[in-house]
């Protein structure tokens, strides 16, 4: 019976594989074996899919690029003798790339524009015996035969030790954390915030450095916090290879004060600095300071961080957390960590927990939290009249919201992102998870 199990397994997987590899041949007419077989993957920011492709032995391929993401990429396969690349394929186009027919083996497939391979946009094509041959490869779950794949080009086993050894390594230290509390220093009764943008490496998840841009070397930088009607000076000094400027994001600030370049100020060039100076005239709640020059680029690898107005007195909640949101060159992150490097927001059993949530991605994210409602009860900064209970909260990109937990019940809660290709795949989870963990 088992063995019967595993031979269906097997040729249902084969068949899947024809119908992936062959089943759109370019050619309707013609020989099956030796006409090409059409192979569709689709990149974005940063991965290709399916990250393993199974092709045929000893026939070409034709592969359909489509890129879904917003910038440039590039799809190219590298067969050892040769290295078979399309052009530069802007986001939301397509394009095709015909390779010539390849022997048993394992190919690396890549975008080739800087950086983009180490932020995962690395794919392998695998091809297999030629037709024929794969029945004859013997014993069930036999790496070298194609039929013996699932799920991205992973075993059953391998997908269950992907996601256990996830799980197990969370929360994963990583090297640097954001949202530090930023002390000022006070200088004739005005709170003096000093912050200095520099080019560095971030570590998003074990092992992975990605190209960045922080404040005070963190990832969200670090955590600015106020009263109402303080005042406040920020100096952001320029310590990179290219100009900036700082936004401060839903505050009500005089214009000088707004950040834009050339509308309200010169752009901060490198080695320069520039004094942000206002009264915090807002409402307590979640507000954020951000690039302002660049933006897709320097908000993107991570210029940004919490101007947190908290009521003289504090907000009254036993647990306060701060989660923003990110996407782009750091990847899919929570405060600048992809599971498991993120961190879990902890409490006590009957604990009640606000958590200050921001998006300062490029797309939008719906995050949910299992085993809970929350309440709703800011939005971009304002108390809101009506608070609401969700599970479900699409934050876009410059949104901020705050909602509190009522932490009933123990365990361990993941709380992520719910467009599921930015937090699981065929290996686990990564990207936009973490947990509510309640003792
Ligand atoms: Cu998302």
């Amino acid at each position: 019976m088992t063995d019967r199990f595993h031979r269906n397994t097997l040729a249902a997987a084969a068949v899947a594989l024809a119908l992936t590899a062959a089943a759109c041949a370019t050619s309707s007419t013609g020989d099956s074996s030796s006409s090409g077989g059409t192979v569709d993957v689709s990149l974005q920011e940063f991965s290709i899919t399916p990250a393993q492709i199974e092709g045929p032995a000893g026939r070409s391929l034709t592969f359909n690029v489509n890129n879904l993401g917003t910038v440039p990429h590039t799809f190219a396969v590298e067969t050892g003798s040769r290295t078979y690349e399309t052009p530069m394929i802007d986001g939301g186009t397509s394009t095709t790339l015909q390779v010539d027919a390849l022997g048993p083996g394992t190919y690396r497939i890549s975008c080739t524009v800087a950086g983009h391979a180490d932020l995962g946009m690395v794919a392998q094509l695998v091809v297999g015996e030629a037709e024929g041959a794969a029945d004859a490869s013997g014993a069930p779950g036999s790496s070298s035969g194609m039929g013996s794949m699932t799920g991205g080009g992973m075993t059953a086993e391998e997908m269950a030790r992907g996601h256990k050894e996830g799980v197990e390594a969370f929360p994963a230290e990583t090297r640097g954390q954001g949202n530090m509390p930023l002390r000022p220093t006070i200088q004739g009764g005005v709170k003096v915030f000093e912050l200095t943008a520099t080019e560095t490496k971030w570590e998003t998840e074990p092992g992975t450095f990605v190209d960045a841009m922080a404040y005070n070397g963190q990832i969200p930088g670090p955590e600015i916090r106020v009263h109402p009607g303080d005042r406040v000076r920020i100096v952001l000094n320029n310590q990179m290879s290219q100009p900036t400027t700082l936004h401060m994001h839903g505050l009500t600030v005089p214009n000088r004060a707004d950040g834009v370049p050339y509308i309200t100020q010169d752009p901060i060039m490198p080695g320069g600095f520039y004094v942000y100076a206002f009264r915090v005239t807002d409402s307590p709640g979640m507000y954020v300071f951000h690039s302002h020059f660049n933006s897709t680029e320097q908000v993107g690898k991570g210029l940004y961080g919490a101007f947190i107005v908290e009521p003289r007195g504090g907000f009254g909640y036993e647990v306060e957390a701060t989660v923003f949101l990110g996407d782009g060159p750091t990847g899919y992150v929570l405060n600048g960590k992809g599971f498991p490097a993120t961190q879990p927001i902890v409490a006590n059993r009957g604990d009640d927990v606000l958590i200050h949530l921001a998006n300062d991605g490029a797309m939008i994210h719906p995050m949910h939290l299992h085993g809970y409602h929350f309440e709703v009860i800011a939005q971009d900064g304002f108390p809101l009249a009506q608070p609401y209970m969700a599970d479900t909260l699409m934050i876009a990109p410059g949104q901020r919201y705050d909602v509190v937990v009522k932490a009933n019940y123990p365990g361990a809660w993941a709380f992520h992102c719910h467009i599921l290709p930015h937090v699981e795949g065929p290996g686990g989870m990564f990207g936009m998870v973490t947990a509510l963990v309640v003792q």
